[in-house]
């Protein structure tokens, strides 16, 4: 116990890791984020999270999904460039050949949200921990499908974010809910430890881990427990991952500045607060 760090948002501490810019720089300074993710009936996940990418500071954000939902998020989301997946045999699945781009391209990769299960996109979450040293975000859908691949994480060359809700951590671990929830520190710690990755677990009192260090997360209210505010959430720490921050420090200032934006949400819409709503209050706490 004595060799764990911990710490909690005593007054505004996160946002101290926010650094001033340059005055000479341009987008490509600030990271290009690439978020792949979206499915024929989530698409919303995708425009959530690239929303809360820009308004996160991104440099670029460039949206890879199937070209199916490729109109619909295009005319949802105007400051963002576009990929769209492969079909085969009526999959979607993108070729090794542009996810070798991508990773190529990429400062930062956002992988799951909205993405739906297949034995395509589990190939292609796989490929990218195999291949990638870029840093990955992996959530929702994308870490479902890592359950079944654990091993690869063992092999990974990349700094990894997993930002799982308890019931997506109970698909990750075999273990139930409950005993997550009753064990919230110790679990997010032991599997960043055992994976050597970041963890962010979700929920009242966010958790985020490196192994060795534990922060807990006190802003954010129950207003936040609806659909999408997750989505919102990867992709405002892809964007912090872009702009240079560490993994653990992205994280950390993630889950801060998401819970403090949707704190003002709840001022303005009580449990009427949409992730839309969150999203609007984030540029508040980036400035
Ligand atoms: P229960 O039984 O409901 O209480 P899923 P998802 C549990 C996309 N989205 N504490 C929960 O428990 C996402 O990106 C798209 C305890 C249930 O068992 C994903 O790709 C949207 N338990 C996909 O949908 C908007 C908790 O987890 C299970 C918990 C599926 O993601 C919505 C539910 O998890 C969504 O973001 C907690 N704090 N939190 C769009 N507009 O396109 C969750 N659970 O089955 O993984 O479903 O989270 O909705
Ligand atoms: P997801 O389940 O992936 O959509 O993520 C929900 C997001 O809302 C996570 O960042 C949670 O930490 C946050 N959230 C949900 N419920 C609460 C709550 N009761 N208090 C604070 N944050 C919450
Ligand atoms: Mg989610």
């Amino acid at each position: 116990k004595q060799n764990i760090l911990y710490t909690t948002n005593y007054g505004d501490f996160p946002l101290s890791i926010i650094d001033k810019r340059e005055i000479d720089t341009n987008k490509g300074d600030y990271g290009k984020v690439y978020i792949i993710g979206g499915s024929f009936l989530m698409s919303g996940a995708v425009i959530l999270a690239a929303r809360g990418a820009l308004h996160a500071g991104a440099g670029l954000v460039t949206c890879v999904v199937p070209e199916e939902i490729l109109d619909r998020v295009g005319s949802s989301v105007a400051e963002t460039t576009y990929m769209t997946f492969d079909r085969r045999d009526g999959h979607s699945f993108i070729s090794c050949s542009n996810l070798d781009a991508i990773i190529e391209r990429a400062d930062v990769i956002a992988a799951g949200v909205g993405l739906g299960a297949s034995q395509q996109m589990t190939d292609c979450i796989s490929y990218i921990l195999r291949k990638s040293e870029k840093p990955v975000v992996v959530d929702a859908d994308g870490i479902n499908m890592l359950s079944g691949i654990k091993d690869v994480l063992k092999i990974k060359k990349c700094p990894l974010v997993l930002t799982p809700h308890p019931g997506e951590m109970s698909r990750l671990t075999g273990l139930s809910i409950d005993y997550i929830n009753k064990n919230r520190v110790r679990v997010a710690r032991e599997f960043a430890k055992n994976y050597n990755c970041i963890v962010l677990l979700k929920g009242a009192s966010t958790v985020v881990s490196d192994g060795t260090r534990v922060y807990i997360n006190t802003t954010g209210n129950p207003g936040m427990a609806s659909g999408g505010s997750g989505d919102a959430l990867t992709g405002m720490i892809a964007a912090l991952i872009g702009q240079g921050y560490s993994s653990y420090d992205s994280a950390v200032l993630g889950a801060y500045i998401h819970g403090r934006a949707g704190d003002d949400a709840y001022e303005q819409y009580g449990y009427g607060l949409t992730a839309s709503d969150i999203i609007k209050f984030i540029g508040k706490y980036i400035k």
